[in-house]
């Protein structure tokens, strides 16, 4: 995991979905030299981490087979983080994970936050790498039915604080382990809203938090039914405030944007007109 040049500083990480299948971009980087000249361009953006995908975890997404996941994610991890880059793993699968740390991943962003796979924390543990679990509740093509919380705030930070404890308890290092809210896995528009406006109750769960918004539904809900593309601004809008709340890191497609907003941020930060309630040095107490 890269340390942050700044402190405090929000890192950004670039998505590179090798699948012909996600909500935004599917297709678009389907192909080993297409997924890796995305992400080498994403790093020429100033993204601080890649993420590697080829599974979809768009709403209503079947499951790839084991050995088609490898073959897309495994040789991109391989150039990217050859070029030097620091990579993640987007993938639920501890069979992944592995190959992917083979190939040069030191991250694995696992979106269930290793209720889909037993083997998961066990397997990270030993790897020694970096852990982002995110808040899950069951397989994408399930998930839209599982969105029923009386109190979401409070039920997602228990459910990531059992993540936190199963991932610790595995061995995974405190130093190398992050949450992530899973903003609209399992969630309503409404609810996706509430948890961003509440990260500081998740921070208090005492880990980094990394959040992904980049073109999701909720946006386009916000914004009169707009594609995912056209959900850009709104996304570098949110990051915009996440940065400036202290969020570890936040998910994106665009990365640019999204890397100069976090500029901004900080140099107001440096003038004293931004806290932050959410950072790591905050959370936790
Ligand atoms: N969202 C998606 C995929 N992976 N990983 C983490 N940690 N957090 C997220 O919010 C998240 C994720 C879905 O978005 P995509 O299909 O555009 O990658």
């Amino acid at each position: 995991m890269r340390q942050r040049d700044e402190p405090g500083r929000t890192l950004v990480m670039g998505i590179v979905n090798v699948t012909p299948d996600s909500f935004s971009d599917g297709g678009e980087f389907a192909s080993t030299a297409a997924a890796v000249a995305r992400g080498r361009a994403l790093l020429g953006d100033g993204a601080d981490v890649i993420d590697v995908g080829g599974e979809s975890t768009r709403p209503g997404a079947a499951r790839v087979e084991p050995a088609e996941e490898l073959r897309r994610v495994v040789p991109v991890i391989r150039e990217l983080a050859a070029d030097g880059a620091v990579v993640s793993v987007d993938t639920t699968r501890a069979e992944v994970a592995r190959a992917a740390v083979a190939a040069g991943a030191t991250m694995v962003n696992d979106v269930s936050g290793g209720l889909g796979d037993p083997a998961m924390v066990a397997t990270v543990a030993e790897l020694g790498v970096g852990y982002v679990a995110m808040h899950w509740r069951g397989p994408s093509a399930v998930m839209q039915r599982l969105s029923r919380y009386d109190d979401v705030v409070a039920e997602v930070a228990d459910e990531l604080a059992q993540r936190r404890d199963s991932a610790l308890a595995a061995g995974v290092a405190a130093d190398r382990l992050i949450l992530d809210p899973g903003i609209g896995f399992a969630k309503t528009a409404e609810q996706n809203w509430t948890l961003l406006a509440r990260l500081a109750d998740l921070a208090a769960l005492g880990c980094p938090l990394l959040v992904g918004v980049s073109r999701k539904r909720f946006l386009g809900e916000l914004l009169d039914s707009r594609p995912p593309k056209g959900r850009d601004d709104a996304s570098v809008a949110l990051t915009t405030v996440l940065a400036a709340e202290g969020v570890w890191g936040v998910r994106t497609h665009t990365v640019r944007a999204h890397a100069d907003a976090i500029a901004v941020v900080q140099r107001l930060r440096r003038e004293g007109l931004i806290g932050g309630a959410v950072g790591s040095e905050n959370g936790g107490e």
